[in-house]
């Protein structure tokens, strides 16, 4: 009981896919509210096919799920439920990524996913103590050039952003592709997140500080193949947004005992414990949190340490961080 209360240190969640955390209750909910037929017999058919053997195999399933967002209240919905949740998991700030790109392909307006998001968060302070921020997210298995588009209508649209970033299936799809877009994110005052080196070798953690300029990285578990780059990344004190579940669910590491979290703290890395899609890799931040501090028995410092480093990696304002730590 005592190292359960232990578990979860104050912290901020700052690699989250919203998508993600659309659970399989939800779905079926939302699917017979728009009268979708959806491709699976019931709760525990659609809950057999989360075993994942790789990112894509997972990108398949969460776009193909992604199917039940149609309307601005289901969008909603979808936000209302994460913040609930993370509210018991200890979360008192989030920045959470959408992915508008994915909605507007299959028909979706901008205007429906992002309004139902924000709504949301708008309230999101007052009614469950957590502040928040959106990411913007751009799908690096589409063209670089859809991507800009989709962020020039977002700045039109004055969409409440406060930083972009790059996901989807990462091997093949180098950050060098996207120097344009992250150069207009900046220009229009954007902080700037990237996943690198979640199964994508080294190099292209370096691309994405080299070229697109990035303020954290997203995963960036295979830095440890390259030590001088890790030593760059403690020199430089850049953030890296760990998620210990979802790598042990896509095979990017073989057990939780193999994950690097260790070493990463023994370097002096800072680095972050968060869910990713919570629904689909078995736990949100405190079942995250939970399970290292099982498999490797952190001290209270080190646990301290991951929840203040959460929160120094966050874009929250001076005075917010202040009041977080
Ligand atoms: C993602 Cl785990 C992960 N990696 C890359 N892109 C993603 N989109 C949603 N989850
Ligand atoms: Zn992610």
């Amino acid at each position: 009981m005592v190292a359960e209360l232990l578990a979860t240190p104050p912290c901020a969640e700052i690699h989250l896919h919203i998508e993600g955390t659309l659970e399989p209750e939800l779905i079926f909910e939302l699917a017979a509210r728009n009268g979708i037929d959806l491709p699976y017999a019931d709760l525990e058919d659609l809950r057999a096919r989360y075993r994942f053997t790789d990112l894509q195999s997972f990108l398949d399933l969460y776009y193909s799920n992604m199917d039940v967002l149609r309307t601005e209240a289901d969008f909603a919905d979808m936000t209302r439920a994460y913040l609930r949740r993370a509210a018991t998991a200890g979360v008192r700030h989030v920045e959470m990524m959408m992915d508008p790109q994915a909605h507007l392909i299959r028909g979706i307006p901008l205007e429906t996913s992002v309004r139902g998001v924000c709504a949301v968060l708008e309230r999101s302070e007052e009614e469950f103590g957590i502040s928040t921020g959106l990411i913007a997210a751009f799908l690096r298995d589409r063209p670089a050039a859809e991507a800009l588009e989709v962020l020039e209508e977002l700045l039109a649209m004055g969409a409440p952003i406060i930083a972009i970033g790059l996901d989807s299936a990462e091997v093949g799809n180098p950050p060098s592709w996207f120097v344009e877009l992250y150069r207009r994110a900046r220009e229009a005052g954007l902080r700037t997140v990237a996943h690198a080196g979640e199964e994508g070798p080294p190099t292209y953690i370096v691309e994405a500080l080299d070229l697109l300029l990035v303020d954290r990285i997203d995963h960036g578990i295979t830095c440890l193949d390259d030590p001088a780059l890790v030593e760059r990344l403690v020199r430089d004190k850049i953030p890296l947004t760990i998620c210990p579940l979802s790598n042990v669910r896509l095979q990017a590491v073989e057990s939780l005992a193999q994950h690097p979290l260790p070493q990463m703290l023994d370097h002096g890395l800072n680095i972050s414990v968060n869910s990713d899609d919570p629904a689909y890799f078995g736990g949100y931040v405190d079942d995250n949190f939970r399970t290292v501090q099982e498999v490797f028995g952190l001290s209270r410092a080190q646990l301290a340490r991951l929840g203040e480093d959460s929160i120094e990696a966050s874009f929250a304002s001076a005075g917010r961080r202040a009041e977080l730590l």
